[in-house]
């Protein structure tokens, strides 16, 4: 584990909210152990061990039923903790991959048949080197014959270049965190309206309402600059949002978030019953467990 690295919380608290039955959680890591799964030696950080057991025990006590685990890039193409997850999970785990552009439609197969529905294309430049866009075109028209998706990350100055890109992929895109915006600038600014635009003109594109631990400024427990952000989203798109705790939060430096608050989030930016069901339950289950 690197020095400075914030390991998650011990013993997050009970949340208030309850989320309705089958909610899924479908944004997390599992992390190693780092002597069973070793890190990538080209990894930005090093983080706390963060393995299966806990992430399934943390899904119980909030009160989720599933879990969608994202290949984070410590392990960089290596899935093999990724996969003895989904496979320890009992159907109960779905996967985001990360791969290079050697991968094989055989691999590919196999990881499908662990649970693996998508890859993630990653543009953030302190967790990774850059990947030029034709090798991500490459690996998006290998991935699209199994009908998998793909999750893209990025931050919010970034959104206007990769645009192009991002309406040429073939399949469905799922953006992490709504894209990063900086919640100091409001939903009006320029940035996040371009955000917002671009899943009102291109209906492929999903957004996970994720990351107030990330994203704000203001700071737990209450987070509240996140909510009108998660709130204009969840309302105008309620069939392409997705809600995950991001757990184990890597790299967080600020705080390290009480899972519980986290959840106690849900009902503040999706508030209908109705809402909450799309975004925790009927939307994650389109999506990744339609076989
Ligand atoms: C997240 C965010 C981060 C890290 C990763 O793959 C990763 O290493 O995604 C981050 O540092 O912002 O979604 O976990």
């Amino acid at each position: 584990m690197d020095p400075n690295y914030m390991p998650f919380h011990p013993n997050p608290t009970k949340p208030a909210y309850v989320p309705p039955a089958g909610a899924v959680d479908a944004h997390c890591h599992v992390f190693g152990p780092g002597d069973v799964f070793p890190y990538a030696p080209q990894r930005k950080y090093t983080p706390c061990d963060a393995p299966k057991e806990k992430l399934f025990e943390l899904r119980d006590f909030l009160g989720f039923s599933r879990n969608v685990i994202v290949q984070a890039t410590c392990h960089g193409h290596d899935n093999r903790a990724l996969v003895d997850a989904l496979k320890a999970s009992g159907d109960l785990a779905r996967g985001i991959a990360s791969v290079g552009p050697q991968v094989t439609m055989a691999e590919l197969e196999e990881m499908d048949a662990a649970g693996v529905r998508g890859v993630r294309f990653n543009f953030v430049k302190r967790l990774v080197d850059a990947t030029p866009k034709e090798v991500y075109l490459g690996i998006a028209e290998k991935i699209a014959k199994l009908g998998w998706h793909i999750v893209v990350y990025f931050e919010a100055q970034d959104l206007a270049d990769l645009i192009p890109f991002l309406n040429s992929l073939p399949t469905v895109i799922v953006v992490d965190h709504m894209g990063r915006p900086d919640l100091t600038r409001g939903v009006d600014h320029p940035d996040f309206r371009r955000f917002v635009d671009l899943m009102a003109a291109n209906d492929r594109i999903w957004s996970k309402v994720t990351c107030p631990e990330r994203l704000s400024v203001v700071g737990p427990p209450a987070y509240d600059d996140f909510v009108p952000f998660g709130r204009e989203l969840v309302k105008r798109f309620p069939d392409r949002v997705l809600w995950g705790t991001d757990w184990p939060h890597p790299n967080m430096t600020t705080h390290m978030p009480d899972d519980g608050w986290l959840v106690d989030m849900i009902p503040r930016i999706a508030t209908s019953q109705e809402e909450q069901r799309a975004l925790l339950v009927d939307n994650p289950m389109r999506l990744y467990w339609s076989r």
